[in-house]
């Protein structure tokens, strides 16, 4: 049995089985408060929606602004209607948490991270990326390098329909090549930085080159 076959029977709910068990029983412990509240909920086609507030308030696509500031030549607010004149690209990618659950052939679609990092322009001194969610806690951050990747995306539409609150809509970051704690939910602010800030997770003990099957004490071979 393919490699593929088998996670995409993790994601569908044999989690725990073969991820290993002393990885599992790690991250497990690790991610024990998030599921221990209660705020990891199952969720359609495999997902499980996650937040470490507990309830987001809701944010319409009309009045959802994104701060974008620091190391850039144009700090500026930006809109859905900014990021709808921007070019759309389209990805479709299995989605995988460092827990074990996956999802495969996600549609995602929105604005490339490169495209709007060249709309704001990144000043000479700026080496990395850092998110913020209007959850008001959790955050997360790329490489310069990472970031301009094509397969990193300011997503505003899963699965053929806008981001839906519970996944972390109007607009979430979708980090394709790395595990879901990358792909951060009610996305608030982007702000160019010297250098990389470990995010909400990282500061718990995940890695912050979170490439799926080579972090996070995986040394297989890359999946995504
Ligand atoms: N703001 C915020 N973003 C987040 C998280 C979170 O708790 N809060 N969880 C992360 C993790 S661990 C995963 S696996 C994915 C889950 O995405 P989903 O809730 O849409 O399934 O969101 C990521 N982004
Ligand atoms: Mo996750």
């Amino acid at each position: 049995m393919g490699r593929r076959i088998v996670l995409g029977m993790l994601g569908l709910g044999a989690a725990g089985v073969a991820v290993g068990a002393s990885l599992q029983r790690e991250v497990g412990e690790v991610l024990a408060p998030v599921g221990g509240l209660g705020n990891v909920l199952p969720a359609a086609g495999g997902f499980r929606y996650y937040t470490v507030t507990g309830s987001v308030r809701r944010r319409s696509p009309r009045e959802w602004r994104m701060t974008v500031g620091g190391l850039v030549e144009r700090p500026r607010q930006i809109g859905v209607d900014d990021l709808a004149r921007l070019p759309q690209t389209v990805l479709d990618k299995d989605f995988q948490c460092v827990t074990g659950w996956r999802v495969p052939d996600v549609r995602w679609a929105g604005v490339a991270l490169p495209d709007l990092l060249d709309v704001i322009g990144v000043s000479p001194r700026a080496r990395a990326v850092r998110f913020t969610s209007f959850d008001g806690v959790y955050t997360e951050s790329l490489t310069l390098g990472q970031a301009r990747r094509r397969d990193v995306l300011i997503a505003t539409r899963m699965e053929d329909v806008p981001v839906t609150h519970d996944h972390g809509g109007p607009v979430r970051l979708c980090v394709a090549p790395m595990y879901g704690y990358k792909s951060l939910k009610w996305l608030g602010g982007i702000e160019l930085t010297e250098q990389v800030r470990p995010g909400y997770w990282e500061r718990r003990g995940y890695d912050v080159d979170a490439w799926v099957g080579r972090s996070n004490g995986r040394d297989d071979a890359p999946i995504a």
